[in-house]
């Protein structure tokens, strides 16, 4: 049992190293029609990456736009016009970034600078050496997978700089950029945009009794009903605090009162549940406007369903003013 237990490990101990090995190796596409030639290199790159063959172009052209790390190209030949497809690899979204080994012929001068010349990130020249082979492909793997990182990491940044982190729905930043886009639009002539603004009924309250945190809760919770409500194409917005602004494309006037009564219906339909603590009626007041004309302006928009709210208010709270 213990020599079991032991070869067990080891075992293990050797499908981790491999596994490790294979994370931080790479999807290598190998483009090339001499088919011993790209088993050979396949193989050698077995060891580290993840090859996968490919003897025709046209097909190599959509595999690549697939989860790919990096294509060798063979290049040497006359009629496998393997530098079409460098270029075709190149002019293109989503394989324009894509790392590009072009296989040429060592004599071959001309080939090798038509490669590099139409895009090429490096060059493996003909016999391979497999010590060369592994070393440019690691480099191409790795500068490929340092450069999905910083996208990712960018992507995340600009997602972020439009977020808003309570709730997760769009932040008042993003809801100007958007807004101002729509009005100029509606101006144009084109859709109307019709906004919302939705302010929480006697928040200060839920705080003062219960806490911020339960507060915090009631604020996402309220988001999720919010953005329930709306349609796929409206914008649920947290401009601050207990305020909340949706931004409805394409919405006439008495559409976006039908929205906004169905969010304020909701809201009030049932209690809010609050983590140790007694469900919560909460109520919210609306405030309804909609783009009129050529002088409308994102802030005058705003600002006349900012007064519907104030008049909600007045009226009682718990209601929509248009
Ligand atoms: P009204 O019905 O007139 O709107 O009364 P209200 O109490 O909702 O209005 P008021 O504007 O006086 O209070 C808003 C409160 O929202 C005050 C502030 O402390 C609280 N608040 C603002 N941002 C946050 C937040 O991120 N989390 C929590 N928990 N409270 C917040
Ligand atoms: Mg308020
Ligand atoms: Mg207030
Ligand atoms: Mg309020």
């Amino acid at each position: 049992l213990r020599e079991r237990e032991e070869s067990g490990r080891r075992v293990g101990v050797d499908t981790g190293g491999v596994a490790r090995l294979k994370g931080s190796g790479g999807r290598v596409l190998i483009v090339d029609d001499n088919t011993l030639q790209a088993q050979v290199m396949a193989q050698e790159l077995s060891l580290e990456h993840r090859p996968m063959i490919e003897p025709s172009l046209e097909a190599a052209l959509e595999t690549a736009r697939g989860p790919v790390d990096l294509v060798i190209v063979n290049v040497t030949s006359e009629r496998f016009d393997g530098l079409r497809l460098i270029a075709q690899l190149r002019s293109k979204e989503p394989t324009r970034r894509l790392p590009i080994l072009a296989l040429v012929d060592t004599q071959d001068r001309a080939r090798l600078l038509k490669a590099l010349e139409l895009g090429a990130h490096d060059i493996l020249t003909r016999p391979v050496d497999p010590e060369e082979l592994a070393a440019r492909v690691r480099t191409q793997v790795r500068r490929k997978r340092y450069g999905d990182f910083l996208r990712q990491k960018l992507d995340h940044s600009l997602e972020m700089a439009v977020t808003d982190p309570l709730t997760g729905l769009h932040n008042r930043r993003y809801m100007n950029g958007q807004l101002d886009a729509l009005v100029a639009r509606a101006n144009r002539g084109g859709d109307p945009v019709a906004v919302l603004v939705l302010d929480i009924d006697h928040f200060k309250a839920v705080n003062d009794s219960l806490g911020h945190d339960a507060g915090d809760e009631v604020l996402r919770e309220f988001s999720v009903r919010l953005a329930t409500n709306v349609r796929a194409v409206d914008l649920p917005c947290r401009f601050g605090g207990e305020e909340f602004v949706v931004v409805m494309p394409g919405t006439t006037l008495e559409d976006a009162h039908r929205i906004a009564e169905r969010i304020r219906r909701d809201v009030g339909a049932s209690p809010f549940r609050i983590l140790g603590g007694e469900p919560l009626s909460i109520t919210v007041s609306v405030g309804v406007a909609a783009s009129r004309g050529a002088d409308d302006t994102p802030a005058s928009l705003l600002k006349r369903a900012d007064e519907g709210v104030y008049e909600a208010k007045k009226a009682g709270r718990n209601r929509v003013v248009v």
